[in-house]
């Protein structure tokens, strides 16, 4: 877009760069630069436009852009290219990814490389190394309180070994997601550890008070992350003799955003790992970035105008690279962080789906899919160019973040429900054997979330002990059918390292006085590489999830209908234990596919007839793509067996009306 103002403040800083910039060939930058400079320029206004120091800080905005453009390598300037000609690239069904702790999955960035054959076995093709950044030696959330966000943790490596890694992953077409915490810093930082001796300049890097009057008010409408471990969102820094604002643990502190010298750091900071080779950056927290008294100071729409700058500056400098949104919140809140238009006000490309995370979880404790089906369909219409991370559990606690709205809906009381769910993936209730543990349990509010792996959540660990054959094969059914939904649903589904073999609960971490307080490192475990080994025994449980996993996997990546081009309907049927909804071939609507999972522990019936104009499998008509097996048809039901999942595909296209 021309715009007069715009352009002539261009043609200002242009002339202002530095030598070492301006003599370089920039041409794609330029070309860029030149089409988002308008969004950069009055996003960057809105933001900081009332500052006397606004062009000083837009002319160091664009030289850091130059910058990590000139270190930006030839091959990853190529990839750029690429991925500009095919922007829709994401949106394939042919990536699958998984996350894990470097440090538990093999022990170093250097053995890692040596497993990345187990992650192709499998056919992951994406992994999201979680944080390996400096953080401290004791106690660093995960290291989620980083020290550096320039330098590797010595525990795992180096950076030279996380780029032979990169290179690696690069020849095998594995892409390489990493973090950036842009919400906070370890106290440990260089940055607090300057606010902390007194320097007025590094203070203003975070929210620092001399007293509690501010505090106070915040502390009015926030909530609290963590109520049992770090209770407040405020800490008393004994050194500085100040409070500083800490929404997670005691020793995170949150970044001040309305300082422009704290958006740029932290764009260099993304564009620095960028340029080492990340193809997807994940955002941390996003939903926190903007502060405002009166509020609950997340989803702020300062926060949205943070996230299309940091996507608009990074489309200039390293096009090629995805954003994750890491926004745990309200349904309704969720879809925003895709941003408001996918030209002009675009912000992550990819969000986590915690919503439908949760709603699965519903649908196991429930055994039907009243709740799932009514949550999905509150869920906003998603942007074109845009798609969902699906996932059964993640390294975190899962968070029951539905509307109560739907659970009303659904024809349950909120309260008694979420106190149902609590009790039912906790072993409380009578009829469970779910192995999880209560996380961040808020005495005020009576909320609480869930930690447990997904194999003890689903039973596997309580069917093990009591030698249960029946209950042991019910797990593994569970195992695979949630999989089967986030393989299907649209998007890139992301497995939980540990999960592809039915890793149990890790109690070790009690042992631990650095975690020993905080349970979600239960589901954060060790592999045991014997264990992973029996995968290749016949009958074993390790066997059955992970080859059943790796065929799910194979099969859906030949799925065109799976790709993500908001192509799904969701069909609601009369059976509620069934979870049925059609995935549209773009093109080939006769090569559609009519996903059915049921999610209760008898068989279930599903009505050809609930179908509508959709398909109306014939016996033998239809074959399950994931077993090549036709499903038994009674009376023009279709049979689904306990905990099975049909992908369903007519053999002849004439069956479909
Ligand atoms: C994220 O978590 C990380 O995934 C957690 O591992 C970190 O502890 C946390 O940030 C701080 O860095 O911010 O948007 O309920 O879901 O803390 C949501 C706990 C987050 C997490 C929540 C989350």
């Amino acid at each position: 877009m021309y715009e007069q103002i715009s352009h002539s403040l261009l043609n200002e800083i242009l002339d202002e760069l530095k030598p070492h910039i301006r003599r370089r060939d920039l041409r794609h930058f330029y070309t860029r630069l030149g089409a988002n400079f308008y969004a950069i320029h009055s996003l960057f206004h809105l933001l900081y436009g009332n500052r006397d120091d606004f062009k000083a800080k837009m002319l160091n905005l664009v030289e850091v852009m130059a910058n990590q453009y000139i270190q930006r390598n030839d091959e990853l300037k190529q990839l750029d290219v690429e991925r500009e000609k095919d922007h829709n690239w994401f949106l394939s069904q042919k990536w699958v990814g998984m996350a894990l702790y470097t440090e538990g999955f093999t022990g170093n960035l250097v053995s890692m490389k040596s497993r990345l054959s187990y992650l192709q076995e499998l056919g992951i093709n994406m992994v999201h190394l979680m944080p390996i950044l400096d953080c401290p030696q004791g106690a660093s959330d995960g290291g989620y309180a980083v020290s550096n966000f320039r330098n590797v943790d010595g525990r795992v490596g180096s950076m030279e070994d996380l780029e032979s890694l990169g290179a690696s992953m690069r020849k095998r077409d594995i892409l390489l997601a990493l973090d950036v915490v842009v919400n906070h810093t370890s106290n440990e930082h260089e940055w607090a550890q300057k606010a902390q001796t007194g320097d007025p300049k590094y203070q203003d890097y975070y929210h620092v008070f001399d007293n509690r009057d501010i505090p106070d008010m915040f502390e009015e409408t926030m909530p609290e992350i963590f109520p049992e471990t770090a209770p407040g969102n405020f800490t008393w820094d004994e050194t500085m003799e100040k409070w500083v604002m800490t929404v997670f643990n005691h020793y995170q502190w949150d970044l001040d955003y309305s300082n422009p010298t704290v958006f740029i750091e932290m764009l260099d900071i993304i564009l620095f790992w960028a340029n080492k080779g990340a193809d997807i950056v994940r955002l941390d927290a996003v939903a926190f970035l903007w502060k405002k008294i009166g509020t609950t100071c997340q989803n702020e729409r300062e926060a949205h105008l943070i996230l299309q700058l940091m996507k608009d500056c990074c489309q200039v400098t390293a096009p090629g690279v995805l954003f994750i949104a890491e926004a745990i919140v309200a349904p309704v809140e969720i879809t925003k962080y895709f941003g408001e238009d996918a030209v002009i006000a675009k912000e992550c490309e990819i969000a986590y789906n915690a919503t439908f995370m949760a709603l699965l979880w519903d649908a196991v404790a429930t055994r039907n899919t009243l709740l799932l089906n009514r949550g999905i369909k509150s869920l906003p219409e998603k942007l074109d160019r845009a798609t969902w991370l699906n996932y059964v559990r993640c390294h975190d606690d899962i968070g029951l973040g539905f509307d109560d709205r739907d659970i009303l809906l659904a024809g349950y009381d909120p309260q008694a429900h979420r106190r149902f769910l609590i009790d039912y993936f906790t072993g409380a209730y009578v009829d469970s054997i779910a192995r999880g543990f209560p996380f961040g349990q808020n005495k005020k509010t009576g909320d609480a979330r869930i930690s447990g792996s997904l194999a003890s959540l689903v039973g596997l660990e309580a069917a093990l002990a009591q030698g249960d054959q029946e209950a042991i094969d019910r797990a593994i059914k569970l195992i695979l059918l949630l999989h089967s939904v986030i393989f299907s649903f649209g998007g890139i589904p992301l497995l939980h390292y540990g999960d592809e073999i039915g890793t149990l609960n890790d109690y070790s971490f009690l042992q631990d006085e650095h975690k020993k307080d905080d349970n979600r490192w239960i589901h954060r475990p060790k592999i045991d590489w014997k264990k992973a080994q029996l995968r290749q025994q016949h009958g074993s449980i390790e066997q059955r999830i992970f080859d059943g996993l790796k065929r799910m996997i194979a099969t859906r990546k030949r799925i065109p209908a799976f790709a993500d081009f908001n192509n799904r309907e969701l069909l609601e049927v009369t059976n509620s234990h069934l979870f049925v909804f059609q995935r549209i071939h773009p093109e080939q609507p006769t090569n559609s596919i009519l996903v059915v999972a049921n999610f209760d522990a008898n068989p279930q019936y599903l009505d050809m007839h609930d179908l509508g104009g959709h398909i109306r499998p014939q016996y033998s008509q239809v074959r399950d793509l994931y077993s090549g097996e036709s499903p038994a048809m009674f009376k023009k039901q279709l049979v689904v067996p306990p905990y099975r999942f049909y992908w369903l595909i007519s053999q002849q296209p004439e069956a479909v009306v």
